[in-house]
């Protein structure tokens, strides 16, 4: 057994692949900067036990001192702690209050033999579980009453229901506990804490006779040798990578205490807010138009009254709760620096399309995502209405389209993303909250006009079943679309989102339509970005 002072240490015990957990009155009072004296009560005592309890799978056994006092107190302290979960406890017949068997000039008294034994049988009577484990140990060698002492007490203990017998010494040498285990005659187990006589191994006290290593407060002294070393240098240095190379790493602390558990629980448990989905913004594109106007920056780091429309974009984000937010960036990568936002490149921005871009930041989509071209202003709004949506995938679509008609040219220089869809809102009922089982039939860049009744704003969401099906449909169709057309694109390497939506829905995944009404922006062309000059505030 490994003797603990916290929850972590047991933690540290258990990962270093010990049996069992040595709850340390030692340790638990050291923690708290006070001597093994019986000065912490039972109560305080018992919460850091149960914290350990509480952290590792392997059994613990919880030093009870003197049982915190009498029989009487005695049958309290192993309901309390049989209650906590531990597997077992020791009562030594040291006094209360106790001093610890190492300490030097202090008093020392142990309670007669006939009153520790009568506490044992109190322990025994008071567990419910009978394979709640009591350990009786003896002080007679601390005390310096001898071996003669020892064996009398060890065998009252045993004889009064002990299941195995702690036999205390603080000589330098293990001749002591040898002798005495030679002369053990009963079948109650040995148990030895080999703190003074530290050279002796686990193997030697077993072929002694013991069946119980207890390795008290070597963990304890570990953590502060290494503390006291790392802080004088700390100050000394008054450089935190100073002591780097002494530490844990930060990754190490959250692995420990269940950080991974945590992230799972979230996703699993806490109801879909803005705060745990990744936006994942595509801003690796060039587009020759836009020249010279884009010449020095991408068009997402186009700006528009003192803002560039990517900070205007993590700014809406921001305050619908989203904070993660990553880009993909290509052209001009280099410009695109904001804090707080992860990157991914792709340097083949020139030869390849969006899809590509996207799936470069496949990692994202092991949970919830937000998906955004980059080259779009749009109204806080938008997004909060697009985080609300329960479907797999969701798309924003402007039903401001089908407002008024639109000509071939218009078409053809700006390209909007139309959308057909199924049981598209009644003209004239646009206001009303009518996004209700709207699904998209057809989405692109080539749907006739006259069927076109919605325009995709660049702008969807996949909840966590709907980003596999994103991905599932991605790597099936890389098999399924070797070399050859995607939808509207010449290939799956050159595809834009709108293929992979429409490959989606050929596929049987349903895309739910969110419907706004106007609200946004697009910077396509240099009319739009001068629209925008005069639009935004
Ligand atoms: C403890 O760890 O608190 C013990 C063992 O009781 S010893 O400190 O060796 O007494
Ligand atoms: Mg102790």
């Amino acid at each position: 057994m490994l003797g603990a002072h916290d929850a972590l240490s047991a933690k540290l015990a258990e990962e270093a692949g010990f049996d069992a957990i040595w709850g340390s009155g030692f340790g638990i009072s050291a923690v708290s900067a006070l001597p093994d004296a019986n000065i912490l009560t039972m109560s305080e005592t018992l919460d850091a036990i149960r914290r350990m309890v509480e952290a590792v799978r392997i059994p613990v056994i919880a030093d009870c001192d003197n049982g915190f006092g009498n029989a009487i107190n005695v049958i309290r302290t192993v309901a309390q702690y049989e209650r906590a979960g531990v597997a077992g406890l020791c009562i030594e017949d040291n006094i209360f209050p106790k001093r610890c068997s190492f300490y030097a000039g202090v008093q020392r008294e142990l309670v007669p033999v006939e009153e520790h034994a009568r506490k044992i049988e109190a322990a025994t009577s008071a567990r419910r579980d009978p394979d709640f484990v009591i350990i009786a140990r003896t002080e007679a060698f601390i005390a310096g009453w001898g071996k003669q002492e020892a064996l009398k007490r060890a065998r009252a203990y045993a004889e009064a229901g002990a299941d195995a017998v702690l036999i205390h010494s603080k000589a330098s040498t293990f001749d002591e506990l040898k002798d005495f285990a030679g002369a053990w005659d009963s079948p109650c187990p040995l148990v030895a804490v080999p703190t003074t006589y530290a050279s002796i191994t686990a193997g030697d006290l077993s072929a002694a006779g013991f069946k119980l290593v207890i390795f008290a407060n070597q963990a304890l002294r570990a953590a502060v040798k290494a503390m006291r070393e790392s802080l004088t240098i700390l100050k000394r240095e008054a450089r935190p990578a100073a002591v780097d190379d002494r530490i844990a790493t930060l990754p190490e602390i959250y692995e420990l205490v269940g950080v991974p558990d945590l992230q799972a629980n979230e996703q699993k448990f806490l109801l879909p807010g803005g705060h745990n989905v990744t936006a994942v913004i595509i801003a690796a594109g060039f587009e020759e138009s836009l020249m010279p106007l884009i010449e020095d920056r991408p068009k997402a780091m186009l700006e528009i009254k003192g803002k560039t429309i990517l900070e205007r974009q993590v700014q809406a984000l921001n305050d619908c709760g989203v904070k993660d937010v990553v880009v993909v960036r290509g052209y001009r990568k280099e410009q695109i620096d904001l804090p707080n936002i992860r990157y991914y490149d792709n340097d083949r921005f020139r030869d390849t399309g969006e899809l590509v871009s996207l799936f470069l930041a496949e990692s994202e989509m092991s949970r919830r995502f937000l998906f955004l071209y980059s080259d779009i202003i749009f109204d806080p709004a938008i997004l909060e209405k697009l985080l609300k949506s329960e479907a797999e995938v969701s798309v924003v679509v402007d039903r401001a389209w089908g407002d008024h008609p639109h000509s071939q040219e218009e078409v053809h220089t700006r390209q909007p993303d139309l959308v057909v869809t199924h049981h598209p809102p009644q003209k004239g009922y646009r206001f009303l909250a009518m996004n209700e089982g709207t699904t998209l039939a057809r989405v692109g860049r080539r749907l006739p006009l006259a069927e076109a009744d919605g325009e995709f704003v660049g702008m969807a969401m996949f909840s966590e079943d709907g980003a596999r099906l994103l991905r599932t449909v991605y790597h099936q169709s890389q098999q399924r679309f070797p070399n050859q057309r995607f939808h509207e694109s010449e290939s799956l390497e050159k595809a834009a989102f709108t293929d992979i939506l429409q490959e989606i829905i050929n596929c049987g995944g349903p895309v739910a339509c969110v419907d706004i009404y106007k609200g946004w922006l697009e910077i396509d062309t240099f009319e739009d970005y001068r629209r925008a000059w005069a639009k935004v505030k």
